[in-house]
Parts: C-alpha cells; sequence; structure tokens
C-alpha cells in the first residue's frame, strides 16, 4: 500500500504489515488485523496483523528455544557485536524511508526523525554493541576459607513493551541492551505505531540476527500485552508507558512467575527558572521542554516555576515568541509542531485544557484544536495555575504549558516535589550553588542544568516515585538484561 505523498516527500511502499516470529513474517493465530492511522488526518495508512496470547505462545515458544538451543547467548560478545554494528548500518541505509515511515505512523516532525529518532536508534545499537565482549563478574574474597566470582549471564527471554511517542528509539532503548547481553526478546509495539517496528525486524534479519532472538507482536496492550505480562516463560519485563497500565503490569508479573518488571512511565516535570537566568534562554527552553515532540514526551516539563522578579518579562517574552510558532504537516519543514497521535490523545488534552479553564486558570496562549481535519492542538499556556488543579497534577501528554511564580528557592523546591511523579526536571540559573543545591532536592531521575530533553545512549534515564524504577539507557540499562551468578570454591590454606 503507498500512502497519499505530502511536501514533495515521496510515501513509501508499507512492505511488512505481518508478525514477525521465529525469523518470519506471517500472519497472526486468529488471521485478526488492525488499522493504523495518518493523525494528520485520521485516514488508514495501512492494515497491521493482529497478535494476541496464541501470537505471543509462539513467539515466546521461538525466543525461549533461541536462548537455550540456539546460538546467540554463547555467541563470543564481540559476534554479537558485529551483528549489531551491521543491524546500526542497514538503519542508516535505510534512514531515509524510516524517518517518512516514522512520521506518517505517529504525527512526528520529518526533519527531526531524520536528524534525531532514527539516528538514535542506530546509535543505541553502536552504544551496546561495544559493551557485548565487556560484560563481566568480579573476584571475591571471603572470610572464611573460600574464594568467589560472580558470572553475569543473560536474563533469558525478555519482553519488551513500547509507547508511540518514540517508537524508533524505544524500541532500540529496549532492544539493544537485551540484544548485547545474549537475551532473546518479543517486541511489543504500541499499536498506533506499528509500522518501523516490522521495518526493524526485516533489518534484524538481514544483519544476521538469528531466528528467534527478536520477535515483533504488533497487536493490543490488553491482549498481546497483557499476554507477555502474564506468560510463564518470560523473564522479565520492561515496560514504557502509562502509570495506570505500569501497575498492571507488575501485578501481572507477581501473578505468574514472579518476572523482574523495569517501568518508565508517566511525569509532571518541573522547568525552575531563578531571577539571574537569561530571559531569553529560559523561553526557549521552556518552549522545548514542554512543546517538544508536540508535548507527548514522558519528561515533558509541563510545569514551568518562575521567580517573580521575572515573572512578567518571561510571560510577555513567550507569549511574543509563540507568534511564529507553527503547527501543521510533520512532512513540512518549516513545521515546529505536529498532530497529537490519535483521536483518544486528541480528546484527552483538549478535556485537560477545558479542566484548566473550569478550574480558574489563565489562558496565555492556545487552547484549542487547529486545522480542518487530523488532531492538531495549538501551544497552550495557563497561568495563574494553582498546584491543587487538575492541569497542575495529571499527565496531559500534550502542549500544555501550566506556569507558576515563586519567591524562593525552598518555595520552589517544594512546589517542584509536590507531584506523584519523579520523572525529570530543569533549573535555569547562573549560580552554580543554586543548581547544585536544587538538583540534589528535587526527587526525579534526570536533572537538566540550563538545557532541556538532552539524552545520550551512555546517560541512564527512568524515575523516582510513580515515574516507575529501573533505568533505561547507560550500563545501567544492560544490568536489567543480566543475572548475577556467585560461585563459591573452597581454598585450604591460602596465605591471604
Ligand atoms: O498508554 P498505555 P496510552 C501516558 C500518557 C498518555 C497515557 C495513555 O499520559 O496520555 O499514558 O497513553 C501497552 N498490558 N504515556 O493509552 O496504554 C500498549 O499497547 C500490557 C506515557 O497509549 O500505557 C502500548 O504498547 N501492555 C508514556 C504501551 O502499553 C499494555 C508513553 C503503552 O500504552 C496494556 C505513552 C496491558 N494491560 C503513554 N495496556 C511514557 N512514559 O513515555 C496497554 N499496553
Amino acid at each position: 500500500m503507498t500512502s497519499k505523498g505530502s511536501c514533495g516527500v515521496k510515501m513509501p511502499e508499507i512492505k511488512f504489515t505481518k508478525l514477525f516470529i521465529n525469523g518470519s513474517f506471517v500472519d497472526s493465530v486468529s488471521g485478526k488485523t488492525f488499522e493504523t492511522r495518518d493523525p494528520r488526518t485520521g485516514e488508514v495508512i495501512a492494515v497491521v496483523a493482529e497478535g494476541d496470547k496464541q501470537d505471543i505462545d509462539l513467539a515466546v515458544k521461538a525466543a525461549r528455544e533461541a536462548f537455550d538451543h540456539g546460538k546467540w547467548p554463547r555467541k563470543p560478545g564481540f559476534e554479537r557485536g558485529r551483528i549489531m554494528m551491521k543491524f546500526a548500518d542497514l538503519i542508516d541505509q535505510h534512514g531515509e524511508e524510516l524517518a517518512i515511515l516514522e512520521s506518517l505512523d505517529s504525527g512526528k516532525l520529518l526533519h527531526l526523525n531524520k536528524a534525531l529518532d532514527i539516528p538514535a536508534a542506530a546509535n543505541s545499537l553502536r552504544y551496546y554493541a561495544g559493551a557485548a565482549d565487556k560484560i563481566r563478574g568480579e573476584t571475591l574474597k571471603c572470610s572464611g576459607e573460600y574464594q568467589a566470582h560472580t558470572l553475569k549471564e543473560p536474563i533469558g527471554v525478555v519482553g519488551q513493551i513500547i509507547p508511540w511517542n518514540f517508537p524508533s528509539i524505544m524500541f532500540f532503548t529496549k532492544a539493544a541492551p537485551a540484544l548485547a547481553a545474549g537475551c532473546t526478546m518479543i517486541v511489543k509495539p504500541a499499536e498506533q505505531t506499528p509500522l518501523t517496528a516490522l521495518y526493524y525486524a526485516n533489518l534484524a534479519k538481514e544483519a544476521g540476527i538469528p531466528d528467534g532472538v527478536l520477535n515483533v507482536v504488533t497487536g493490543y496492550g490488553p491482549t498481546a500485552g497483557a499476554a507477555l505480562c502474564s506468560h510463564m516463560d518470560i523473564d522479565t519485563i520492561s515496560f514504557t508507558g502509562s502509570t495506570e497500565v505500569g501497575r498492571q503490569v507488575m501485578e501481572a508479573a507477581a501473578r505468574s512467575n514472579l518476572k523482574s518488571v523495569s517501568l518508565e512511565l508517566g511525569g509532571k516535570s518541573p522547568l525552575i527558572i531563578f531571577n539571574d537566568a537569561d530571559v531569553n534562554m529560559a523561553v526557549d527552553l521552556a518552549k522545548n521542554a514542554i512543546f517538544f515532540n508536540k508535548g507527548e514526551i514522558c519528561v515533558a516539563g509541563s510545569r514551568v516555576f518562575v521567580q517573580e522578579e521575572i515573572y512578567d518579562e518571561f510571560i510577555k517574552k513567550i507569549s511574543e515568541s509563540l507568534k511564529t510558532w507553527v503547527v501543521g504537516d510533520p512532512f513540512n519543514p518549516n513545521v515546529n509542531q505536529g498532530p497529537q497521535i490519535d483521536k483518544k490523545q486528541f480528546e484527552k488534552v483538549l478535556r485537560y485544557i477545558e479542566y484548566g479553564k473550569r478550574d480558574g486558570a489563565t489562558l496565555l496562549t492556545g487552547g484549542k484544536p487547529c486545522g480542518e481535519k487530523g488532531y492538531f492542538i495549538e501551544p497552550t499556556i495557563f497561568t495563574d495555575v494553582k498546584e491543587d488543579m487538575l492541569i497542575a497534577q495529571d499527565e496531559i501528554f500534550g502542549p500544555v504549558m501550566c506556569l507558576m511564580k515563586f519567591k524562593t528557592i525552598e518555595e520552589a523546591i517544594e512546589k517542584a516535589n509536590n507531584t506523584i511523579y519523579g520523572l525529570a526536571a530543569g533549573i535555569v540559573t547562573k549560580d552554580l550553588n543554586t543548581a547544585n543545591r536544587v538538583s540534589r532536592s528535587v526527587r526525579a531521575g534526570m536533572i537538566w542544568i540550563n538545557c532541556y530533553n538532552a539524552f545520550d545512549q551512555g546517560c541512564p534515564y527512568g524515575g523516582y516515585k510513580m515515574s516507575g524504577f529501573g533505568r533505561d539507557l547507560g550500563m545501567h540499562a544492560l544490568e536489567k538484561y543480566l543475572q548475577v551468578k556467585t560461585v563459591i570454591t573452597p581454598i585450604y590454606g591460602s596465605p591471604w
């Protein structure tokens, strides 16, 4: 199937729409399919195989065989690394097509997919490819007449459940460290964005990843996703999504085989701007913090606290600067913000805008849908927001900023921490001590000082409080996919 072109961009043919199990593209056992839609128009892009429990069972069986009897975990680490490097190179070679598919399926900006998302996907593979032959245990001196060493072994069969806001980045944030560790896996992409995941499955095969090592089962959360979480033969689940579903994932893991779980969940991150900040820089950071990726990012800086002396100037400058902000077709390079992912999220964001107005916050900018079709929403800023309002407490996951004023550093810290979440925080100040003090006082897994939304494969990220636990990226993520085994032997007559 080929979709409509846009802004001179030729739409690629959609080649992969079936489940990828044991190295082959197959229909679902039930024969069911679902539609994936273009968020610019709401129109169907493709019809994709809908996997459920039976397909998950087949994928887990293939992954288990590949783990127990296949060669992946037993391959020398450098060989796993070499295949992962080839996989990364293939992503680069197909980067243009992948970036277009990603925009089509998710409404993300094409130029950013090309510059950021697709290269970051490939680079995650490269980062962990380099680690694949450096996994090691330690030698331990025991107090009695024993000596011991630890072995780091791959944990086994992994279930990876990913969301729709960063389909490519999330795929490799999860799959790359698991591959490096020697695990086999089943990836369940979000039902809104299955297309690039299936494309990656094909590239995995071309790169030489053995059959059964990386399976992709497209389908819905309550069926395919839930079947993964309660499966008796999966050793760990890595989940990114809503806090509500995170709780269900943990419950299913506890009720089945007590598999380990790591959860990267919602957020309501604060951006704290102090009096000494460069106001122009603060305005740019605040816009980036909340409007980047249409606010569909777990670390979105949705609560912006501005110190009282610069509050009025900040408001004037940010509303002025949004006059040139363009919401529209993500294929157009001049556009700043594309459509929300789907009707459900679009309606959720608009509902929260209504709650904001109802609860007495002042609408400074935006507040309305835009365009005649699709899921576009104006960049929206509320002032006079009170901490207990729904818009200041709940994750909206859209382009809605809540602006609040503060007087002292103590007040800023208290307000920043007044949330059930703890994913990220930003601090804008020239004062080193203020930056350090606030960094240590805010309970969040990622702190940005005079920047926002900066990520690197080497920097772990994840949440405090109800934003979840466990870390993605960095060497910390590798640990999620490894078991520690301790081996003890007696040693007699040692002088030490
Ligand atoms: O998330 P879900 P939704 C937040 C954000 C958003 C809200 C709802 O606030 O508005 O969640 O989005 C799979 N067992 N985030 O409904 O349902 C699902 O198929 C196992 C923040 O899309 O959590 C998809 O693959 N899996 C977040 C993934 O979980 C299940 C990114 C996420 O979907 C399942 C996305 C189940 N019972 C949304 N139910 C972030 N942290 O970045 C669903 N899934």
